[in-house]
């Protein structure tokens, strides 16, 4: 049915859309109570020819009853609410991985936990940018903090919202109990970009997620020598990254094209050939010379000389 609450994919989205069935219910029985008795009292009661209509006041049995019922009904919401909440906000017990998620303006970030599967050679984590895979049946338990302004997780299959703040960090779990991809969209308007702000959720069975994990520790670990580290820092870390993807990364800007294999394209944004380091140092100084109106800023004194330089050897380990 697509990423909405009430088709929920795992216990916690569960025990959200349960509880707004049970609600919806009791407020569509209520609403029905109310209006036919308006109804029926309006048509049999009214001012008519041979009929007088009157005040009538006073009438404890109905006074007593809808003090009484709405009473209860509340009292029972609280508790039914108050149960669920419990559950919802346990994120401790029987967590079996914790990733931390970073928002930023406008894409979300994954950092795998500190466990040797998620290790790359330099001794860094792996990291993602937009996609998290998950292992079915766990139980994982966010760390949400953002970068610049408030972001909000949300997976509806699979669970609650969350903010995430920057300078705090908020923490939510989610769980999935089929393998399947499960979309989400930051639910905070934070900018320009919210709608494109989106995130992807993939579910792995058990016993194919180290394999997964495998792979992409391989992946990413081309990305992170430890010779190019200042400049992953560097690109990772300013503007590159809100406009560029680059897998196996925080990486995941829209805005322009992927880099994940820039270094083995035939020419930079198809006109500046080869992609070596001369080339790309021109294209990061200043792409708009190189061709005009192009949405790329010019970053010549914008980034100091020795960071374009990092930063350029880094891209040229992208192959
Ligand atoms: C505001 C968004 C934006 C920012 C910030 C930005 N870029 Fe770009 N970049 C683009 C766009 C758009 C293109 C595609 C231009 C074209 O082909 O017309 C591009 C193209 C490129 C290309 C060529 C890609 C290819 O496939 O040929 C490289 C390399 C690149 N950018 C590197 C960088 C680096 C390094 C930084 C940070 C210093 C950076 N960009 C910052 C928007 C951006
Ligand atoms: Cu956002």
């Amino acid at each position: 049915m697509g990423p909405w609450t009430l088709d929920p994919r795992g216990p916690l989205a569960e025990s959200i859309s349960v509880l707004y069935w049970i609600l919806f219910a009791c407020a569509v029985v209520v609403l029905a109570i109310v209006v036919g008795a308006l109804t029926y009292s309006g048509i049999k009661f009214r001012d008519r020819p041979g009929r007088v209509a009157q005040q009538i006041h006073g009438q404890n049995t109905f006074e007593l009853i809808w003090t009484i019922v709405p009473t209860l009904m509340v009292i029972s919401f609280t508790a039914l609410s108050w149960q669920r909440l419990n559950f919802i906000n346990d994120v401790n017990s029987n967590v079996a991985m914790t990733v931390k998620v970073e928002g930023r303006q406008w894409a979300w970030g994954f950092t795998y936990p500190d466990q040797p599967m998620f290790k790359l050679p330099d001794g860094t984590l792996l990291q993602a940018g937009e996609q998290l895979d998950i292992p079915v049946g766990q139980k994982i338990k966010l760390e949400l903090t953002a970068k610049d302004v408030i972001h909000s997780f949300w997976v509806p299959n699979l669970g609650g919202k969350k903010d995430a703040v920057p300078g705090h960090t908020t923490t939510m779990w989610i769980q999935a109990d089929q393998p399947g991809t499960y979309k989400g969209q930051c639910f905070e308007f934070c900018g320009d970009g919210h709608a494109d702000m989106l995130v992807t959720v993939v579910a792995h069975p058990q016993n194919e997620y180290a394999a997964w994990a495998k792979t992409a520790v391989e992946e990413a670990a081309r990305a992170t020598s430890p010779e190019t580290k200042a400049g992953r820092d560097a690109f990772l870390s300013g503007p590159c990254a809100g406009c560029h993807t680059v897998k196996g990364t925080t990486a995941a800007g829209k805005v322009g094209p992927e880099l994940t294999h820039i270094a083995s394209k035939p020419n930079i944004a198809g006109v500046l050939s080869p992609v070596n380091q001369e080339n790309l140092t021109k294209w990061v100084r200043n792409a708009p010379s190189i061709k005009p109106g192009i949405l790329m800023p010019k970053f010549e004194g914008v980034l100091p000389d020795q960071q374009i330089d990092q930063i350029v050897q880094w891209l040229l380990t992208l192959k």
